[in-house]
């Protein structure tokens, strides 16, 4: 459908707003059966790179160059790493550290987010482990003691882990409780609900299927609108020295 060239996707020098309406579907290397819309990655300045990878039943991934986390949007995958095989169903996740060899396939369609990120080492000398889980088997936590916004932690917190990956579900009417402004980077993908997010100078209602690219610094603040609850998918940069030392 055309719309006259109007949509609510907008770039800006700090943040990628990107609706489903402005979405290109492209193969990558190695990959067979799947299409991929690429969020963000190196060339917008980004430190990781966050796609939607979109799978024909059987549909593989083809190898990671960098740290690999996978979360399922719909369908079932199969990852096969370190001897064993894992079944990952809807709200189902996997971390794979950079160098882990595994084969991702899909049993039926499905479709997964997956984010992909150069490992930097820290100082610690624990090597990062392959993480498995699924979101229902996470607890909540209240962001800044409201139970009306709801963390879900889906990456271990450690040393040797260098990003993070939440969930984050907001009431109706639920909203950040500050603008917030910070060295992280983040990328974001809208599952449930909608609300109004602002990014920079900006303030853009926003709803399930959207992506959003936050660089660091980037001025941010949302708040919940509708009848159901708002719930993202959000990846940080987490616990390194921003001079990388
Ligand atoms: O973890 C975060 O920085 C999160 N509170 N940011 C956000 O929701 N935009
Ligand atoms: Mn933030």
């Amino acid at each position: 459908m055309q719309h006259l060239g109007a949509t609510r996707s907008s770039l800006k020098h700090d943040h990628l707003l990107q609706t489903p309406d402005t979405f290109i579907r492209t193969p990558l290397p190695g990959a067979d059966g799947v299409e991929f819309i690429v969020h963000v990655g190196p060339r917008l300045g980004a430190g990781f790179v966050q796609m939607t990878a979109e799978f024909t039943a059987f549909g593989k991934l083809g190898p990671a160059p960098a740290q690999r986390f996978i979360y399922v949007l719909e369908g079932e995958l199969e990852v096969a790493a370190a001897g064993q095989r894992h079944y990952l169903t809807a709200g189902g996740f996997m971390y794979l550290p950079q160098g882990t060899n595994h084969a991702v396939q899909a049993s039926s369609i499905a479709r997964a987010t997956v984010i992909e990120k150069p490992y930097e080492p820290g100082n610690g000398n624990v090597p990062p482990g392959i993480v498995v889980g699924h979101e229902d088997a996470i607890s909540t936590i209240a962001l800044m003691g409201d139970e009306g916004l709801r963390v879900r932690s889906l990456m271990p917190d450690g040393p040797q882990y260098d990003f993070a990956v939440n969930t984050m579900t907001y009431d109706p009417g639920a909203a950040l409780s500050m603008v917030e402004t910070h060295v992280m980077e983040h990328g974001l993908l809208m599952l449930e609900g909608g609300g109004i997010y602002r990014l920079g100078d900006q303030w853009y209602p926003v709803q399930a299927g959207d992506f959003i690219w936050m660089a660091a610094y980037c001025p941010q603040w949302f708040g919940a609108l509708g009848k159901r609850p708002a719930k993202y998918l959000i990846y940080k940069d987490w616990r390194r020295h921003p001079l990388g030392a």
